[in-house]
């Protein structure tokens, strides 16, 4: 059985990468993550982070590059992470999360990420300036 994938983005914007706080489940709630979900039927990871990211934070985006590494999650499921930018839209926390930050490089390690999600940060950190 392959794993199934749980794509998120690292949404970039004048030099800063969108954290989000998970405001569910229990479990997870007030840590912060890459904002994303799961592949729909049929979806390709791109297509599916387009489309959380529209559920969640109202925006449309356009995604950029795979950021390289796969990382476990719950059993069955694995975290891929895509680069993304806005295209139009300020992000919100519509669904699953209670608030957002945008974060610039040197203020990566303010926020408590999800454990899951801290490999992907420090891969993602590589595109944003100063360093
Ligand atoms: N998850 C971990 N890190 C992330 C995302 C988007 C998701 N950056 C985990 C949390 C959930 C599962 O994957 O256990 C499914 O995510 P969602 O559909 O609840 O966002
Ligand atoms: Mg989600």
């Amino acid at each position: 059985m392959t794993d199934r994938v749980v794509v998120a983005g690292a949404v970039l914007d004048e030099g800063r990468l969108l954290a989000a706080r998970r405001s569910a489940p229990p479990e997870l709630a007030g840590r912060w993550e890459l904002p994303g979900g799961k592949l729909e039927q049929g979806e390709t990871p791109p297509q599916a982070l387009v489309r959380e990211l529209r559920e969640e934070l109202g925006v449309e985006t356009e995604p950029g590059e795979r950021i390289p590494g796969e990382w476990p999650l719950a059993p069955g499921y694995v975290l891929q992470v895509w680069t993304a930018r806005l295209v139009s839209g300020e992000p919100r926390p519509l669904e699953d999360h209670d608030e957002l930050r945008w974060l610039y490089r040197h203020e990566l390690d303010t926020v408590d990420w999800l454990d899951q999600d801290r490999p992907a940060v420090a891969e993602a950190a590589r595109h944003l300036p100063g360093g």
